[in-house]
């Protein structure tokens, strides 16, 4: 039994979305014919207990604590009033992948069992954090900002919490109030979230009420307990493809997918046919946005009839390739190993 569809608003159909205990993957053939961004309607939801309904008019944002100078308490039409920005950003929960842990490499970790779906790119606008943390006159000594949902506590830990280092609030972190040019939906965090580029999506709280900044080192249940050292997000790849999609043989196909890296752009994607036995390059277009995703194709003509593996190995601008076997951890986080994606070719 799944609970997330009670904990969700958005319709979730099977055709669009995968659902475990805990959310919503896309589903990677939604994507295809799709523009850059992920629909709102599209986004994967990743929700500890429930979406809270949030009255706009009676919401505050609450910026305090011993690191900064004038605590500020916002109204949402003061944070629409601010200069803003927007950015494309992706956000990736960090078990993104996890049952490739069980599938490719015998090592079941455990928690939900998310294919490739928990993913999506959007456009979000809101307020740099940055900026706020200014006006309440951030002091030197601050270390960490620590954002807090106002969504139901989770289990006895409390409101979905989480610190962030003054270092990384301070450069291109977003108090966002849009998405995809509308206001963010409820499951995605109506009146406002973080966005935290490239990394983990558990740093990108959700229903934002407050920001505590501290000059002392805080923990949390969700970065002692849950998501220990979770911060960048690796190299990743999939393709616009169902699960034993089934292509005809006999005629040329174009195979689409996306790549990206929470370190930066992508600058080569490699993709195999044959179940790794040979690489071409694939193709893409225009410059790949840090923190979003490098969409690439490649024509294909399948030759003969059975079941095929295909494969995409990207690499960052920093160096880091995909490999071909993950590296072990005990919750199954940051799976980025070259995924083997069946498809089956029939009869042309
Ligand atoms: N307040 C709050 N923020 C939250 C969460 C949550 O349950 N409550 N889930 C986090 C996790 S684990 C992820 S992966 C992302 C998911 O964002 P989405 O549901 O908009 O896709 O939100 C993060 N922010
Ligand atoms: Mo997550």
């Amino acid at each position: 039994m799944t609970t997330v569809v009670r904990s969700a608003v958005k319709p979730l159909p099977e055709h669009l979305f995968r659902l475990n205990e805990i959310g919503a993957e896309m589903r990677w053939e939604a994507m295809a014919g799709q523009g850059y961004h992920t629909p709102a309607e599209r986004f994967f939801v990743r929700n500890h207990t429930s979406t809270p309904l949030i009255d706009a008019s009676t919401w505050r944002l609450h910026l305090h604590g011993d690191g900064v100078r004038r605590p500020l308490r916002l109204t949402y039409s003061e944070l629409l009033a601010m200069a803003p920005r927007t950015i494309d950003a992706a956000i990736e929960c960090a078990g993104n992948g996890r049952r490739f842990y069980a599938d490719q490499q015998h090592d079941r970790r455990p928690g939900a069992q998310w294919g490739l779906g928990a993913i999506g790119v959007a456009r979000w606008r809101g307020v740099p954090l940055r900026d706020l943390l200014r006006a309440a006159g951030l002091r030197p000594e601050a270390v960490d900002v620590v954002a807090a949902g106002l969504d139901d506590p989770f289990e006895h830990y409390g409101h979905v919490r989480r610190p962030l280092p003054v270092g990384k609030a301070l450069d291109d972190v977003l108090v966002a109030y849009e998405m995809n040019g509308r206001p963010l939906p409820a499951d995605h965090g109506f009146p406002a979230r973080l966005v935290v580029p490239g990394w983990a999506g558990i740093a990108s709280i959700k229903w934002l009420g407050e920001l505590r900044v501290s000059t002392k080192k805080v923990d949390t249940p969700w970065n002692t307990i849950f998501y220990p050292n979770i911060t960048e997000m690796p190299v990743k790849s999939a393709f616009e493809l169902a699960w034993d999609a089934i292509v005809p043989a006999g005629r040329a196909h174009i195979l689409h997918g996306r790549s990206w890296s929470g370190a930066g752009r992508i600058v080569r994607v490699e993709v195999s046919t044959d179940g790794g036995g040979t690489w071409r390059l694939a193709e893409h277009r225009g410059r790949h946005l840090a923190g979003a995703w490098l969409p690439w194709h490649l024509t294909w003509l399948p030759e003969r009839a059975g079941a095929q593996v295909l494969m995409a190995r990207a690499t960052d601008e920093t160096g880091r390739t995909q490999p071909a076997v993950s590296a072990a951890n005990a919750f199954g986080y940051h799976f980025d190993a070259v995924i083997r994606h069946p498809i089956r070719v029939t009869e042309g």
